[in-house]
């Protein structure tokens, strides 16, 4: 079995980087050697003669900015070894590939050729949105545009999206708000190509090498069921892909066909991103027609230690009221919620998360992330409430 019969994969020009990346490695070391022997003068007694002479201010910025200077080549250097064929973890995963799952090993080959490690993306996988405080976090997606975005998605992707509604009982204004956070409506699906984006991360980025080889795994596999050339489809830095940005496991789990065209297109049928946003949430144990975050008031601060890290709903009504909490609307006496505080400029927010807002955490495992889905599926679903 082949990736895709008649398959043509366009590999770069031939190019020596075995030889450009000694050159560099010979070239990055010198410097760093170069820069570190400089950056200790006193050993060299030369400290006096640079104070008497003005200079130490100057050296001092100066070999600051030459400190950053190896790092910028130990990128280039990566950048400059970007054929990837021929290494131990490549061809280990080449022959993975072969044997598990019965790819051909010079199909495979000719395709690692083509891929290119992207230096860019090593610097963005460790600066996530994330990280942010919830107020600014929110800034992020609750604008106008995103709001009106939704309201034209809705009202332009109409019978699909209330089709799915009553087929899944996953709320229309949650698919959009998903779509909304991940792509501004397919606007910003990302640039990278998805096997170099995989790739990059697999081979390049040790800390996740083993969650990101299992991804490159399946996005070869859904190119063979498919029938997708993998050097095509585009996706973010982490390998995400389409207007709902599934990673390529969730694609091969969770990915539908809303029009029976034989075809799971989450890049252009906006119908089967609909469709494949849903079945997602019903996997996950979405509850039709039940709430999914309350705000909390609280009375002091014991509170506190039911902020624990775990996301699942682990607090019962009557235990909410004991850690002197109120919550704004009923529920029945057996829901149980998970107690979330959001960080504001001044103080904090509480909210109760039910059930539902754990499946939409199941989507991206930040509660941050979550909430602002859910913010915005509200204020989508306003808006829309006052168009005639
Ligand atoms: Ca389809």
């Amino acid at each position: 079995m082949k990736i895709r019969t008649g398959l043509r994969f366009k590999a770069q020009d031939s190019y020596d980087f075995n030889a450009s990346a000694k050159k560099w490695s010979a070239f990055s070391a010198a410097f760093v050697l170069m820069v570190s022997m400089g950056t200790s003068p006193k050993a060299f007694g030369a400290w006096p003669k640079m104070q008497k002479y003005n200079l130490v201010f100057w050296f001092k910025n100066t070999t600051c900015a030459l400190r950053l200077v190896p790092c910028a080549l130990c990128l280039l250097l990566i950048s400059c070894t970007s054929n990837i064929t021929g290494t131990e973890s490549v061809n280990a995963f080449i022959s993975r590939m072969v044997t598990t799952h019965q790819f051909e090993e010079s199909e495979l080959n000719e395709l690692f050729q083509a891929v290119e490690i992207k230096e860019d993306i090593l610097k963005k996988i460790s600066s996530p949105a994330e990280g942010l405080p919830w107020y600014k976090y929110r800034k992020i997606f609750m604008t106008d545009a995103r709001i009106n975005g939704g309201v034209k998605f809705w009202q332009e992707n109409e019978p699909a999206l209330t089709a799915v509604e009553q087929q899944t009982g996953v709320p229309a204004e949650i698919i959009i708000a998903i779509i909304g956070v991940e792509t501004l409506y397919g606007q910003k699906t990302g640039n990278y190509r998805v096997i170099d984006a995989l790739s990059t991360l697999a081979f390049a980025y040790p800390p996740r090498s083993k969650f990101f080889l299992g991804e490159l795994e399946n996005f070869l596999l859904l190119c063979r069921d498919e029938h997708i050339n993998p050097l095509e489809p585009v996706g973010s830095y982490a390998g995400a892909m389409g207007m709902p940005q599934f990673m390529p496991s969730s694609f091969r789990s969770y990915a539908a066909d809303f029009d029976n065209d034989s075809h799971r297109d989450i890049w252009h049928n906006k119908g089967d991103v609909i469709a494949s946003v849903a079945n997602y949430f019903v996997k996950h144990h979405w509850q039709s027609g039940q709430a999914i975050a309350i705000p909390v008031s609280a009375t002091g601060e014991n509170y506190k230690t039911a902020l624990t890290g775990d996301l699942k709903p682990d607090l019962r009504l009557a235990e909410l009221e004991s850690l002197n909490l109120k919550i704004s609307r009923p529920l029945p006496s057996s829901t149980k919620v998970k107690l979330l505080a959001f960080e504001q400029q001044q103080g904090e927010e509480l909210w109760a998360g039910l059930d539902n807002f754990y499946v939409i955490t199941r989507y991206n495992h930040s509660p941050l992330y979550a909430m602002a889905v859910y913010q915005l599926s509200l204020s989508i679903l306003n808006k829309k409430g006052t168009f005639p």
